[in-house]
């Protein structure tokens, strides 16, 4: 076999706060009908990559449930397959609990070596971007590198929160360090990794320990040293929704006439796991603009510049404006939400105001929770009548 890609899809994704209270981060819902992971899986079988490892460790339920024997991304065995990869024992601490990203791909040497690809490439599950593979391993293998990781410049104001990297002129990596407190550039690494087989089991024997083991601090500075690593520049969209106020605007951003990603690129489709589900319904009053609205939705108040999952209810007088909704939930009438976003299955009853109560952007406590200005409502959450929030 040629390649094989092993998807990190199990750290906490706290900053997410209450979204991802109950899921992995790469299970949370994206741009209505889609979940974080369904970008990497598409990515791999439109890459031509159908051997597919997803290691998986937080809250694996629901992202178990969506993958199944990951038929919607052609992963069913046909070709090769997608296999969800699980620490051994469930207790957070345990020793078979994975320790750190490096650590996890330690624990599935055995995997590795019985799918005896030629390159292995190393992805992360909550990343949202259209990207081709192949042509990152093709230029992998044109350089010999024994690993190649992916990068663009971010913002400077983020670059603390990435591996931050320099190269030389012909694109080698001569520096590499891992969320630094004061970053020396803005060029950062994407965490997609493409490595040689050998040299991948080679460094894992040696730097992993049982001890908390990643790329970033364990594995790539060492590596720079002594091995050839090699940059690829990625130039199209590429979002780690690593904020509520990032996955916000992300989200948002699709609804704009032409967004940076293209989810309506047939070349390029990005693939499910749906249900069943008949046409959106708008009733006489019911309207949407700038929006996204997902089957089995029923309209019959108001939607501006929103994301709407599948299912969603909203009655009449019902206004819901730079919000994002998941699945199931109900708005009953009269209700006005604004810059919020509302986890599955909620019933917000009528006459409430979201997004109208006490302005927390100030607070600076919390920064990541509190200071975006946004509300967040749990899955399952009933809001009596009258609220206002
Ligand atoms: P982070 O994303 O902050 O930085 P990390 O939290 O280690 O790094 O997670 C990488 C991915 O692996 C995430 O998708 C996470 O959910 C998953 N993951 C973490 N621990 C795991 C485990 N034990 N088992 C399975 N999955 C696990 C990384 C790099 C940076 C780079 C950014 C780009 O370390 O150098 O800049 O990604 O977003
Ligand atoms: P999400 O909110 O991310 O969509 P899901 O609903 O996909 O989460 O994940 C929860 C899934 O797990 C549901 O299918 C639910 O029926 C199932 N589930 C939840 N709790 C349990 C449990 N204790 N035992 C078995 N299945 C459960």
């Amino acid at each position: 076999m040629k390649n094989l890609a092993l998807i990190l899809a199990g750290g906490r994704g706290t900053r997410l706060d209450i979204l991802s209270a109950h899921r992995a981060k790469p299970s949370v819902p994206f741009a209505g009908k889609f979940r974080l992971i369904d970008f990497a899986l598409s990515n791999c079988v439109n890459s031509g990559i159908y051997n597919v490892g997803v290691l998986t460790q937080y809250l694996p339920l629901s992202l178990n449930n969506h993958i199944g024997i990951g038929k919607p991304w052609d992963l069913d065995r046909r070709l090769g397959g997608v296999t969800i990869l699980q620490p051994f024992r469930g207790k957070p601490g345990s020793t078979d609990w994975y320790q750190g990203t490096a650590h996890a791909i330690y624990k599935n040497i055995g995997f590795i070596k019985n799918k005896a690809p030629e390159n292995v490439i190393i992805l992360s599950g909550d990343h949202v971007y259209q990207m081709d593979y192949s042509k990152m391993i093709e230029y992998h293998q044109q350089r010999g590198a024994d690993l190649t990781i992916a990068a663009q410049p971010v913002a400077y104001e983020d670059a603390n929160r990435f591996g931050i990297l320099a190269c030389d002129e012909d694109n080698k990596i001569t520096d590499f360090v891992e969320k630094p407190a004061n970053p020396p550039s803005n060029l950062a690494s994407m965490g997609i990794y493409v490595f040689k087989t050998d040299i991948l089991l080679e460094v894992l024997e040696k730097y992993c320990s049982e001890e908390d083991s990643d790329f970033g601090h364990h594995i790539i500075p060492p590596m720079i040293a002594k091995d050839s690593v090699y940059l690829y520049k990625f130039a199209d969209y590429w979002k780690d929704v690593g904020t509520l106020s990032s996955y916000w605007e992300s989200s948002l951003e699709l609804t704009s006439p032409v967004p940076s990603l293209n989810l309506y690129n047939k070349e390029w489709r990005l693939h499910t796991r749906s249900q069943e589900q008949p046409p959106v319904k708008f009733g006489p009053s019911g309207s949407a603009s700038k929006s996204l609205i997902s089957n089995g939705s029923i309209i019959n108040g108001k939607v501006i510049n929103s994301v709407i999952s599948p299912g969603v209810y909203i009655e009449e007088g019902a206004v819901v404006r730079d919000s994002i909704i998941f699945n199931d939930t109900i708005i009953r009438s009269n209700t006005v939400i604004e810059k919020t976003i509302i986890d599955k299955e909620v019933e917000i009853k009528s006459d409430c105001k979201i997004g109208w109560g006490e302005d927390l952007t100030s607070n600076q406590a919390k920064p990541d929770l509190l200071s975006s200005g946004l509300n967040v409502i749990a899955k399952r959450a009933i809001i009596p009548a009258g609220t206002t929030i």
